[in-house]
């Protein structure tokens, strides 16, 4: 019989059962046997400079593609700098499978290389994780790592395989591959729930629906499309709900940016929270004092957190409205939506002018306007930084689901995502442009990550929205301790685009407004991955800035 080594099959069990086609990695002497697998088995091996990336890139593949990512990292210091990835997924609830090299099991408390306990410190972060000790069991540890990964409420899993399983080799019939049984949830709620909810839906006079996550990972564009347009419900989306339905969706709230909406919501009588966390984003649910709440969520738990639930409904979020349609009466609340549109409009007159505008030095919205300009909603659009952040979550628009992502606006609020998700967005959408807005403190964190985009040829593009400093930070320092007592918050002037050039991408500088267009226009000629390094005013300060703010001195 045919033999096959642990590496190989671990290899063989992604590519067969689960139809795996990337693997996020950096390579390491105790992972060898698995890198080799990939190789045998034809699955593609994206490697990058530094495994924060890798754990990075796997999670947003999970946004982008909606199949759970793979990285793959070896024991100890790969481990130790997946962590922060690994922790980012844990809070955004996403289906990220780590697969970690280790120490071999003949050598525990010798003091082998890289020899640490990785389980004990990655268990926090984890929905589940383990060690396999027998190589013959290696599919049914993965088949468990995928399926507690995925089923119920997403999150990150964490599987270490020694060198001792991966290395040795078995009959290959003794430890068949066979394809997981995928399982859609059937929780349901009771049908007196649902008619109580549809109920305080009937009677709304000025309901709002929040998407979040939930939505983007339940896949339910038609349920979700079928309610709100029964029910006359606009709606705004966020996180990974961003873009299930277009922000051009006429009962779409998108346009306002969150700003916008949250300026709409303390007057909203009803509110259906789809997926969406009551936690510091949604100011705990604080926004809408006076509204009867909905709320849906696959996490039962997070039914009442924050704020007790008028209705909670547990489930996945396509399943429930679904379960809803039938019971909710035919609206239109087209005066509500108006007026709610007004709103933010007088909200936003200033933003609206300033990115019609062109400014010297170049204000950042007038910056995301441009862009929008030249790439239009037919793009992938990343925001990473503090400031840089706002401009882009307010400026930017696209027509895709997840198509506009702020991942540094987590709730681990990790800069430095940013290049890492628009790598990802390039290899899931390779025939769309991918455009990231980085500051420029948080591009130093992964622009390394240019010479994987090199050597990939993932040709993304950077604008880095170059304020010479940590904006957001400094900004706060100059509110809180004023403008003599900043610290450890200016970085001075760079050229990030020299970097991106010397690794082999292309790059340009732009100081002047009339510059901008051309040159992202010739960034997207070059064909290579490329940076526009944009040099913006220091001095404006963005409304997210000084919220931040307020939240802590109000401590
Ligand atoms: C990994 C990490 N380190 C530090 C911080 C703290 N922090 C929050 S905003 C910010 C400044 C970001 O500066 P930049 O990326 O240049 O964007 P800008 O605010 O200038 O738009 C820092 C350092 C963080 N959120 N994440």
């Amino acid at each position: 019989m045919t033999k096959i080594s642990g590496g190989h099959l671990v290899a063989k069990y992604l590519k067969e059962a689960e139809q795996v086609t990337h693997v996020f990695t950096i390579s390491g002497g105790h992972i060898e046997s698995i890198l080799d697998g990939l190789t045998e088995y034809g699955l593609k091996t994206i490697d990058v400079r530094h495994e924060q990336a890798a754990a990075m890139m796997a999670h947003a593949w999970s946004v982008y593609t909606n199949t759970p990512g793979v990285c793959l990292v070896t024991a100890g210091p790969g481990f130790t700098n997946a962590l922060t990835g690994i922790v980012n997924a844990h809070l955004e609830n996403v289906p990220l499978v780590v697969l970690c090299g280790r120490h071999p099991i003949r050598d525990d408390l010798k003091g082998a290389l890289q020899e640490m306990n990785q389980i004990d410190m990655v268990k926090p972060v984890t929905k589940w994780c383990a060690t396999c000790y027998d190589t013959r069991r290696i599919p049914e540890y993965l088949a468990i790592a995928f399926r507690q990964a995925t089923m119920g409420r997403p999150g990150p899993v964490f599987l270490e395989l020694p060198p001792d399983i991966l290395f040795a080799e078995i009959d290959g019939g003794s430890s068949p591959v066979v394809p997981r049984r995928r399982h859609k949830t059937a929780t349901r709620p009771i049908q007196a729930d649902l008619e109580a909810a549809a109920r305080i839906i009937n009677a709304a006079q000025k309901p709002v629906l929040l998407g979040g996550t939930g939505i983007g990972l339940s896949d339910c564009g038609p349920a979700l499309k079928a309610f709100v347009e029964k029910t006359g419900i606009p709606f705004a989306l966020i996180n990974y709900g961003r873009g299930v339905l277009p922000d051009d969706h006429p009962l779409s709230l998108s346009e306002g940016g969150f700003t916008g909406i949250t300026s709409g919501l303390p007057v909203a009588d009803v509110i259906v929270a789809v997926g969406i966390r009551f936690n510091w984003v949604l100011q705990s649910g604080q926004l809408f004092p006076n509204a009867k709440v909905i709320r849906i969520d696959i996490d039962p738990h997070e039914l009442d957190r924050n704020q007790t639930a008028t209705v909670g409904l547990e489930g996945d979020a396509g399943t429930v409205l679904d379960l809803l349609l039938p019971l909710v009466d035919k609206r239109d609340h087209g005066q509500w939506v108006e007026s709610f549109r007004r709103a933010y409009t007088a909200f936003m007159t200033t933003e609206l002018e300033k990115r019609r505008t062109p400014s010297d030095p170049i204000h950042p919205s007038r910056l995301v306007a441009q862009i929008m300009e030249v790439f239009g909603t037919d793009a992938y659009y990343v925001a990473d930084g503090g400031d840089t952040t706002y401009y882009g979550l307010s400026g930017f628009s696209s027509v895709h689901r997840a198509g506009v992502q702020i991942p540094a606006g987590g709730l681990l609020g990790c800069l430095g995502t940013g290049i890492p998700f628009a790598l990802a967005a390039k290899l899931a959408h390779p025939d769309k442009p991918v455009i990231v807005l980085n500051g420029d403190g948080s591009f130093g964190f992964n622009s390394m990550e240019f010479d994987t985009a090199v050597r990939h040829n993932i040709p993304i593009i950077c604008v880095v929205n170059n304020d010479c400093a940590w904006g957001m930070i400094k900004h706060s320092q100059e509110i809180s301790l004023g403008h003599d007592r900043c610290t450890c918050a200016d970085l001075g002037m760079r050229h990030y685009e020299k970097m991106v050039e010397g690794l082999g991408g292309y790059g340009e500088i732009v100081t002047k407004d009339e510059e901008i267009i051309p040159a992202l226009k010739r960034a997207a000629a070059s064909g290579k991955p490329a940076c526009v390094n944009v040099v913006t005013d220091p001095t404006v300060t963005s409304q997210a800035t000084i919220l931040f703010y307020q939240s802590f001195s109000e401590l």
